[in-house]
């Protein structure tokens, strides 16, 4: 039943409970042949409909969208993506955007995943050991509070990985960047500034520059649109 149903079927109830009752005192003041004995029954329908109700009308509460809301799967995909960039929540979209435009203007492939390195590591680790099988070249990943995901992603991919740490309301993106760029020797990840989105992106870019001209030319003509000449 939806909930929407749910509230008519108990809007429905209760108006059905307010009629019975008027009904019943109004037999029961005139003083019809039925009398009190009508206005009793009446008055007990009218109690366990509305005992009924009570329930219909107790919607549950929505999930705290932070402990339970699915994130969602691939959001962008392409066929032959050149960055995988993962994002820890959907919350993180906002910023990266901003790495999303800035890689289709340097017209790089990219693919795009929301998994948390904390609520679904199966899912990260999977995504991470196929990326270079897949012909992936660079990763970017995007975290904020203890943000593991850069380093995770890192343990399981001999690819490069830029990090983002994300801004957060509680710490100002401190949290995040001291857990993102203090990765204990042997696991490098490279951390761009506190929602460095384009930065990350057009690192990205420079990365594959170094074996793809295409890359370097369009972040040649990023620095020279840069600079007004
Ligand atoms: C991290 O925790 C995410 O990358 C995000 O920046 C932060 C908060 O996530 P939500 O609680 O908004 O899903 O995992």
């Amino acid at each position: 039943m939806t909930r929407r149903s749910m509230q008519e079927w108990g809007a429905l109830a209760v108006a059905f409970v307010v009629a019975g009752t008027a009904v019943a005192f109004t037999v029961a003041i005139v003083g019809s042949f039925l009398g009190l004995p009508l206005a009793l029954i009446w008055t007990f329908v009218a109690i366990a409909l509305g005992v009924l109700a009570f329930p219909i009308f107790r919607v549950p509460a929505p999930p705290a969208p932070n402990d339970t809301a699915p994130a969602k799967e691939r959001t962008v995909m392409t066929d032959a993506p050149l960055v995988g960039i993962v994002i820890g929540s959907q919350s993180d979209m906002a910023v990266m955007e901003e790495c999303s435009r800035t890689l289709e203007a340097l017209g790089i492939p990219y693919e795009l995943l929301v998994a948390s390195a904390h609520r679904q590591p199966a899912k990260v680790d999977e995504w991470a050991g196929g990326l270079a099988g897949r012909g992936v070249k660079v990763v970017i990943a995007a975290a904020g509070k203890a943000a593991h995901l850069g380093g995770v992603v890192a343990a399981h991919t001999p690819l490069p990985v830029i990090a983002v740490p994300m801004k957060t309301s509680d710490l100002g993106g401190l949290d995040s960047l001291l857990s993102t760029v203090q990765m204990p020797s042997g696991v490098p990840v490279a951390c761009v500034a506190i929602n460095g989105a384009r930065n990350a992106a057009i690192l990205a870019a420079q990365i594959l520059g170094t074996s793809m001209p295409e890359c370097r030319e369009a972040v040649e003509k990023l620095k020279s649109d840069m600079a007004g000449s």
